[in-house]
């Protein structure tokens, strides 16, 4: 056995403890079960997480950490149970999905200590890696910090027709990625202080689907990655420690209309990636343990053997349908991120308001959205941009046209200080409230958020 490193670094910011070389790794990289079919159960539990650091209290759907991964075909009628056997309220949003507003799971759904929700929706979307995750006002960080959020994959007939790694598990896998702030007794409370909620509950381990370090062990062959960045503030750099190349094929919401060759991926909180990646021969050149800067860890290690799997053709276009927002005459609105002082998150001057609709937009439409983030002096507080409901297409970037990673659907995009953004937002199907905002939960939650009505 041969090894590569899988690592990412967490840029911007500077951790305030780092475990190296001297952890432990974590066993093989745990894959999520797949929940699918007509009557979907979720229950929302109490848990123990063990890491080599000391074991953490957790919540989980169905378990102690994390959750199942949703899998559902477009078409099929989404019909998911959820009880709540903790002792506190939470809700569950599905992200990236086009959902009727009563069971967008967002802030006003909330499952009651005890209680339970049975939202029943159809599936009206194209292919695309997905994820669900509480949403509670005030809570969400927290919430998902400590441990609830899972995939959810839709598959279509074209998704279905291509050529690709499709076995889930064995060469089409899952990779949740989170950091977690490991405490001086080992397990990683979620505890924000001022500095946290301004630049994000930043951890010093980071977690692959729950595990620390995990190794996985692949044949040679085409596999592909579904990255999902799951962490509550944390940006991240995704490369591989050999620089090892490899080829996107989706981003948020589905295929990318050009496939992106590349070493490295950004991804901020929310967002995720689907990738091929070809392990050869020369890819079992043995690799050095790179932990880059300071403020990098290696998160996984992938051993590929002697044996040869399958290998499949990398593809170079794939079908992005997308609604026309050429029309000169489409409602535009400018949605400004600003950051007003310590903890003070506001769009466009105002915090999230429960009882306000921000606007209300008409059902059927399209529209341009100008989104900024406004820089605060030298602080260079990143916001990252989410909508409910809806797959946006990224007009422009800074006044340019958009990077080929940014050619896709996407529902949730990265903005630096001073960066603008031009996106293209429809709302189709349903009426009612939905939410925007920073999925920087600890902005989020501070109040970085606001709601409009489809009607
Ligand atoms: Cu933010």
């Amino acid at each position: 056995m041969k090894s590569i490193h899988f690592f990412i670094s967490i840029i911007l910011f500077i951790p305030g403890m780092l475990f190296g070389n001297g952890s432990s790794a974590g066993g093989q990289l745990p894959v999520p079960p797949v929940l699918e079919g007509k009557e979907l159960k979720l229950d929302i539990r109490q848990g123990e997480l063990e890491l080599p650091f000391g074991t953490s209290k957790t919540l989980g759907f169905n378990g102690s950490y994390l959750g199942p991964t949703i899998r559902l075909s477009s078409g099929d009628l989404a019909d998911i149970s959820i009880t709540n056997s903790i002792s506190e309220n939470t809700t569950v949003h599905w992200h990236g999905l086009h959902v009727p507003a009563e069971f967008d799971g967002g802030p006003h759904q909330i499952i009651p200590a005890g209680g339970s929700w049975n939202p029943v929706f159809a599936i009206k979307q194209s292919a695309a890696t997905l994820w669900y995750h509480p949403h509670l006002m005030g809570q969400t960080a927290e919430h998902v910090y400590r441990g609830l959020a899972g995939m959810f994959i839709i598959d279509d007939d074209y998704s279905k027709s291509l050529d690709i790694p499709k076995d889930y598990g064995m060469n089409d896998i899952p990779l949740i990625i989170q950091d977690r702030r490991i405490g001086r007794d080992g397990s990683f409370e979620y505890n924000p202080g001022g500095p946290d909620i301004m630049m994000g509950y930043i951890g010093n381990a980071v977690l692959v689907n729950g595990a620390y370090k995990p190794e996985l062990d692949l044949k040679k062959g085409t596999y592909r990655f579904r990255i999902l960045n799951g962490s509550n503030s944390s940006i991240y750099r995704v490369t591989f420690s050999d620089k090892h190349r490899f080829t996107v094929i989706a981003s948020d919401g589905g295929f990318l209309p050009k496939t992106v060759q590349t070493d490295q991926l950004v991804m901020s909180p929310g967002e995720r990636y689907e990738i091929l990646i070809d392990f050869t021969k020369k890819a079992e050149t043995k690799i050095a343990l790179d932990i880059m800067g300071g403020n990098s860890h290696e998160i996984m290690t992938i051993n590929t053997s002697r044996e040869t799997g399958s290998y499949f053709e990398h593809p170079a276009a794939l079908k992005y349908d997308h609604p026309d927002y050429s029309a000169k005459n489409l409602t535009k609105r400018v949605f400004n991120m600003e950051t007003r002082g310590m903890g003070v998150f506001t769009i466009n001057g105002q915090k999230m308001n429960m009882d306000r609709i921000n606007f209300s937009l008409n059902q059927n439409s399209e529209e341009i959205w100008t989104v900024r983030n406004i820089g605060m002096g030298m602080m260079n507080i990143p916001h990252s941009f989410h909508v409910h409901d809806t797959q946006f297409t990224v007009l422009s970037l800074n006044g340019q046209p958009p990077g080929p990673l940014y050619a896709g659907p996407k529902d949730t995009i990265l903005l630096f200080a001073g960066e603008t953004a031009e996106i293209g937002v429809s709302f189709r199907d349903y009426t009612g409230v939905y939410m925007y905002h920073c999925h920087l939960l600890e902005h989020e939650d501070s109040g970085m958020m606001g709601q409009f009505m489809v009607e």
